[in-house]
């Protein structure tokens, strides 16, 4: 930078407030971040989980995984990518709703409310999204092609309505799906759930069970989340095997009862026999009229049963400890010792999976044995059977989607029922079947959608026969409208079709998705299947929505995750205010790896805030005519670091490396840069902090366009030969950072390092350490 320019421009004093705000403008203005999707040459579309904010707003928690995949994005941008960022706003559904109804407001006038502060709070931290793109999941524009959707499924045999034992969330007044459900709890408000058996409308997910775990292999999905899915989907192998009843019932077809077993090897251990209560044999029983002897108290004992068990969900059932159960009175023949063995009702045996029969094993199956020793069963030792009993058989513990739900906000289901005709699709023509407004919206418990009171809506005329007739009253479960918004993101201009076919085949499937793992059962079942089956539809061409998903961890504040529901979340809006979003962002990056999370902290946000103070200080004043020869293989370092450790998200350890070079390049007063290095330097921090970056750019090129379109500097392998090391700081024997060191540091370099360190500083005080250790090139431990 030549002296003259010095002259003209005083150094100001670094303001995030001023700089943020003009290049905000500036972005916009000019629309930078917005690709051109039918000519880009080379697409990456990058995304974020779809999130679905309250009118709270957004807080710190949310704001570090928008950064993490931002940062990620603008890296790639600077690889050469033609990077497609959007976003939108998932905001139909309970999580919205049940906000709504506590703060007494209409949903339709609480979502405009939170859009706005939505917007408003991403607009300030930066991200290079593509906000024309953006979309909501409540306007009729989009639940339109939701509703599309739900047809396309119900024409082509995947939709289907039927009465079932379905989880009922009494708070939220609307049944769940199983995956809604979690240790026994409703995943919105954690209300316990109970069993109803209700009409439903079902998706039919298990057609795809084994698609759904086989091309798990097909992606780049972290192993953690890939093994939930699988254990979720639940896939067993094992056999059928058929025991006689002793006695024939006369009027019921029951002469046997087929049980599911993954240990047929152990049938000469089977000593009695245990079906669900809602197997057909118990009301066969019940109401049968001269079947066996019964007696009326039997029947009354077991119905009791019934009753009890009915109320308890699945979950509730499996993990129970104490076995209760009733006897039925009937005997069946064990098929190879022949010996006579007790049929008994339990709740251990769910009705959904497998037959909804057991084969009791006492001996070899801990279930069994707590079955059995209270209620006096014998216990039978056993040797392996080896010849085939039953007929080979795959099980899945999965089950349909429930998607139908007993609430106002969210996409009417699109189906109209006629007494002549059945259930008849709303043509695609009629879409939207529009959400009535109406004050009535608050759930009521008698299981029906607050629209089924809303007679102007339900009257409607059959689309076959013409004949009056009643639309359905229940709305699409809000898992429905995020199954499918990544594919309408690049096609958002289209008016005709849900997406447009030749932009869907440039941009899709997303190429990083990064989300929270708390998501691996839901959405990311939920998207796989509809991919699935819209392929099969013939609407798209590959098979699975998301290529690569990373999963980012958590804020911790004061010991616990970062959420509403524990009191505790920080509001980013003061600290921008404060420190700036360049500093936000990339304190936020630099608690660890973005897969680990962190631990939120005012100090060591104002330890990254002087960083940047000193890179504002600094590049204006040592970038001169050359480069000092100590700083040349300083910079290619840190160039190394940032290139390999971004992809893999390790943006702390890219951070580091460039406090490193700073504290390089300010240690002697006569070191400087030459412009062009200093730009390297810039490009490296760019991603992190876009705002300070872009204006020193701007000052050091002012002819030049954006820096976030400039291309990723290079190192050169060469200049590597000093071997830097990562090691370990502990304090008290506990894990605090890392630091990047180089080989042959003394000991007294390495420690005031560590003691140059945020996280380090959280910790300790300088004066608190009582002793220093250091095993060499390894790990540092300060005593206090
Ligand atoms: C006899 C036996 C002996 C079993 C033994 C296990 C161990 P996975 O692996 O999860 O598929 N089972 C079958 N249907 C059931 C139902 N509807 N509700 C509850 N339990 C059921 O489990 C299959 C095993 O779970 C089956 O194999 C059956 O018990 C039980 F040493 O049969 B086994
Ligand atoms: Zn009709």
């Amino acid at each position: 930078m030549s002296a003259l320019w010095r002259i003209i421009n005083p150094m100001k004093k670094y303001s995030h407030k001023e700089i943020e705000k003009k290049w905000t403008k500036d972005w916009y203005d000019k629309n930078i971040y917005e690709v051109d999707l039918k000519s880009a040459k080379n697409p990456y579309y990058n995304l974020m989980m779809f999130p679905y904010p309250s009118a709270e707003g957004l807080h710190v928690g949310n704001m570090y995984a928008f950064t993490g995949s931002d940062v990620f994005g603008r890296f790639m941008r600077m690889q050469g990518h033609d990077v497609f960022e959007p976003i939108g706003l998932d905001g139909f559904g309970i999580h919205s709703e049940n906000y709504a109804i506590k703060q007494n407001t209409h949903p339709k006038v609480m979502s405009k409310k939170t859009e706005k502060n939505y917007y408003r709070q991403l607009k300030l931290i930066g991200n290079s999204f593509a906000w024309n793109h953006r979309l909501e999941t409540y306007s009729p524009d989009y639940y339109k092609w939701t509703q599309w959707l739900f047809i396309q499924m119900f024409e082509n045999g995947l939709a289907y309505q039927e009465e079932a034992n379905v989880s009922w969330c009494p708070s939220c007044k609307t049944v769940l799906s199983d995956e809604q459900v979690e240790h026994g709890q409703c995943e919105r408000c954690k209300s316990e759930v109970v069993q109803k058996s209700m009409k439903q409308w079902f998706f039919k997910i298990t057609k795809y069970s084994n698609q759904l775990i086989d091309d798990l292999d097909k992606v780049d999905w972290e192993e953690k989340i890939k093994i939930i899915q699988k254990n979720w989907i639940g896939k067993s192998t094992g056999e059928e095997v058929e025991f006689k009843l002793s006695s024939v019932i006369p009027e019921s077809k029951y002469h046997s009862i087929k049980t599911y077993t993954t240990r047929p090897d152990t049938i000469e251990g089977v000593t009695f026999l245990v079906i669900s209560p809602e197997h057909p044999l118990v009301s066969a029983l019940i109401n049968g009229k001269s079947i066996l002897n019964i007696s009326a108290q039997k029947k009354q004992e077991i119905e009791n049963y019934i009753t009890e068990s009915t109320n308890k969900t699945d979950q509730d059932r499996i993990i129970n400890k104490d076995k209760t159960g009733v006897f039925t009175g009937l005997y069946a023949i064990n098929p190879v010792t022949k010996e006579k063995i007790p049929v008994w009702i339990a709740d251990y045996v769910l009705s959904s999976y497998g037959t909804g029969a057991v084969m009791g094993v006492p001996f070899s199956d801990d279930r069994d044995k707590v079955f059995a020793e209270k209620f006096n069963i014998p216990i039978k030792e056993h040797g392996i059977y080896k010849k085939q009993i039953g007929t080979k058989k795959t099980t899945y513990k999965l089950r349909d989607w429930c998607i139908s739900r007993q609430r106002y906000w969210g996409a009417p289901i699109p189906i109209i029922h006629c007494k002549s005709c059945g259930n008849v699709a709303v043509p695609i023509s009629e879409l939207p079947v529009l959400l009535p407004d109406t004050n009535d919206y608050l759930p009521t418990n008698d299981g029906l959608s607050p629209l089924a009171r809303n007679s102007e809506f339900v009257n409607t005329k059959c689309p076959k026969c013409d004949k009056p007739a009643k639309r359905e009253t229940d709305v699409c479960d809000t898992f429905l409208d995020s199954s499918w918004y990544y594919l309408r993101y690049p096609s958002t201009d289209n008016n005709t079709l849900p997406w447009s076919t030749e932009v869907t085949k440039k941009w899709l499937p997303v190429d990083k998705y990064i989300g929270g793992a708390e998501h691996a059962v839901l959405h990311l079942l939920y998207s796989r299947f509809v991919t699935k089956a819209l392929r099969d539809f013939g609407y798209i061409e590959f098979d699975e929505p998301f290529t690569n998903l990373r999963a980012h961890g958590l804020i911790i504040k004061d010991g616990t995750k970062m959420s509403k529901s524990k009191g505790n979340v920080i509001n980013p809006d003061e600290y921008i205010e404060r420190f700036g979003a360049d500093t936000l962002r990339t304190y936020l990056m630099f608690m660890g790896p973005l897969s680990q999370g962190g631990d939120f902290s005012d100090n060591a946000i104002v330890g990254v805030n002087r960083f940047l103070n000193r890179v504002w200080k600094t590049v204006q004043t040592k970038t001169k005519n050359t480069t000092s020869p100590q700083l040349t293989k300083k910079l290619n370092w840190a160039i190394q670091k940032c290139t390999d450790n971004m992809p893999i998200l390790k943006y702390n350890v890219a951070i580091a490396s460039l406090m490193g070079f700073l504290n390089e390049w300010e240690s002697d007063e006569s070191y400087t840069m030459s412009k062009q290095d200093t730009i390297s330097f810039l490009q490296l921090l760019a991603p992190l902090a876009p705002f300070i970056t872009e204006e020193l750019y701007s000052i050091l090129e002012p002819d030049q366009n954006s820096i976030h379109f400039t291309k990723w500097p290079e190192y050169n392998n060469e200049l590597l030969v000093e071997k830097e090391i990562e090691i370990a700081v502990q304090i008290n024997g506990v894990l605090r950072s890392t630091i990047i060191i180089e080989n042959g540091w003394s000991e007294a370099k390495v420690r005031s390092l560590a003691l140059e360190d945020a996280n380090v500083l959280k910790h300790l005080t300088p004066n608190d350490i009582k002793k220093f250790i250091y095993i060499k090139n390894k790990i540092v431990n300060f005593v206090i």
